[in-house]
Order: structure tokens, then C-alpha cells, then sequence
């Protein structure tokens, strides 16, 4: 059994974060661990406002100890960190067990919300993250803000994005542009030093997509773990994340979330047993 762990932030709605992992983890029957940097609440009565409480870094480091207890993982994810001293704790987790199959999610906004965590966490990110990373995975956002080149509006724009990231350390960048960048497809782009791959999908006309990014990382480091090369893990992860956004859920009145299991039909899982009871 390859075992997997993610370090993240929980979101109690069951959409992204930790949750999102470990459900991601489940459908391609890898074994999940979890480490909480923060956990983040949203209020319906506050126009589903979020906020973040992030956890000491003592609780970090003791989450780490205990998840690492069995010995090093076939592959490490990462998501919201919570502050720059739990970015170090993660990284000198990573850097003791020398992992390698380490996918950052560099989580610095959250759809809907302002800016979710302080400029220093970039920096924390790009210091200590990016330099572990094998494959990391920022939306256009995200790639505009680490690559410190803003607003990205063009193909040629994400491609010298992705070249400044991985320049920071990252063997392999996927940008993510998504629906933000075509009107049209979802456009993603794969850097891995060399070459550039320009992935196109199908564009999925929805709200309920809460969770995509999370949900994305997480297949990826799963497929890693089950020894895919980088460029199949992304490109599985792809299809995987497609049909749990075109099999959305809305959960609640203010936010739809990507339906984990989409790929795999769990929903209907377990119901041949019921029939035979
Ligand atoms: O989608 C980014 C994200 C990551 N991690 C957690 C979140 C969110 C967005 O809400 O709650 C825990």
C-alpha cells in the first residue's frame, strides 16, 4: 500500500483542504495522513466570509512526528500553510525525511475571498517550498504573484511565469489558467525546465467548482506515489478533477463543491451490498 501525506488547512465544508486530499487519496486507493496548519470557517451569516485560524507551529512539528513515525511517504503534498513558521516546520520535515515526491500547492488566495494569507507567507513559499517541489501547481494568481510578473493575460505571459518559478526551484510548474484565461477551453500549462505542454480541456460552465485546485494537487501527488512519471500524473489528474467539476455539488446556499468521486462513481459504491442484506 503507498502511503501519502498532506499538509494543509481543514475546510469544514468538505470541499477543499485536507478533506479534499484525503477524499482525492481514497479514489486512487492510496493511504492518507494528514497534518493541520490551519482551519478555516466560513460565515453565512457575513456573505460566507472565511477566515483562517492557523495553528502553533508546535503543533505542527508534533502532527509531523507522528505522521512520519511509520518512516517517509511515497508522496507529500502541501496546500495552505497558515503562516511562514509553519512553512519552515513543513520544509525541515521534508528536507529530514528527504522526500522527493513533494507537490506544492501554493495556496495564497482562495476564490471568493481576499488575499487569504500574509505577503510573507510568499515569501515563506518561495524560500522554502518552491526549492522542494517537484511538481508545484499555482493558478494564474498565484504564478502572477510568485513570478512577480502580476496580472497574466497571454500565453507568452504564463510560459516566462513559469520559467521565473522554476528558476525559484520547482522542477516542474503547472500553471493552471483554467477558465480565467480562455473564454473557450481550460488552459493549463507544464513546464519542466525544457519544454513547454500546453494542456487543453473542456471547458465546464459551472459555480459549483469549490475544491478543483486542492482536489487537483492532491491526484497528482497520489499518481505520484503510485509511480507515474510527473507528466502522466498531471495529465490523470486532469481528467480527474474534470469530472469531479462536471458532477458539482452545491452544498449549501452560498458555495458547490467538486464531487471527489466523480471519476470512480462512488456514489454508487456499496450498493450491490445493500441489495444483498
Ligand atoms: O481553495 C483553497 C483552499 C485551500 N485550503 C483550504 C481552504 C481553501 C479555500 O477555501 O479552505 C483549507
Amino acid at each position: 500500500m503507498k502511503k501519502v501525506l498532506t499538509i494543509a488547512g481543514s475546510d469544514s465544508t468538505g470541499g477543499a483542504g485536507i478533506q479534499a486530499d484525503l477524499k482525492t487519496f481514497q479514489e486512487f486507493g492510496v493511504f492518507g495522513f494528514s497534518s493541520l496548519t490551519s482551519i478555516v470557517t466560513m460565515d453565512p451569516d457575513d456573505r460566507w466570509s472565511h477566515e483562517v485560524t492557523t495553528l502553533s507551529e508546535d503543533l505542527l512539528e508534533k502532527q509531523l512526528v507522528s505522521a512520519f513515525a511509520g518512516g517517509k511517504f511515497d508522496a507529500l503534498k502541501t496546500g495552505m500553510m497558515g503562516n511562514e513558521r509553519n512553512i519552515e516546520v513543513a520544509s525541515e520535515a521534508i528536507r529530514a525525511y528527504r522526500m522527493k515526491k513533494v507537490v506544492v500547492d501554493p495556496v495564497i488566495a482562495c476564490k471568493g475571498t481576499a488575499q487569504i494569507m500574509q505577503p510573507k507567507s510568499v515569501e515563506g513559499i518561495k524560500r522554502f517550498l518552491l526549492p522542494q517541489a517537484l511538481v508545484v501547481t499555482p493558478n494564474l494568481v498565484e504564478a502572477g504573484i510568485l513570478s512577480e510578473l502580476g496580472d497574466l493575460k497571454t500565453l507568452d505571459e504564463m510560459k516566462e511565469a513559469a520559467k521565473r518559478i522554476h528558476f525559484l526551484g520547482a522542477k516542474h510548474v503547472v500553471i493552471k489558467g483554467g477558465h480565467r484565461f480562455s473564454s473557450k477551453q481550460a488552459v493549463d500549462l507544464f513546464y519542466d525546465g525544457h519544454h513547454f505542454d500546453v494542456l487543453r480541456g473542456e471547458l465546464i460552465h459551472t459555480d459549483f467548482n469549490h475544491g478543483a485546485g486542492c482536489t487537483f494537487a492532491a491526484a497528482i501527488t497520489a499518481a505520484l506515489a503510485k509511480d507515474r512519471t510527473v507528466f502522466q500524473a498531471v495529465q490523470l489528474a486532469k481528467k480527474f478533477v474534470s469530472e469531479a467539476i462536471k458532477q458539482g455539488v452545491q452544498v449549501n446556499p452560498y458555495v458547490g463543491h467538486v464531487w471527489h468521486g466523480a471519476y470512480n462513481h462512488a456514489q454508487n459504491r456499496m450498493e450491490g451490498d445493500f441489495l444483498r442484506e
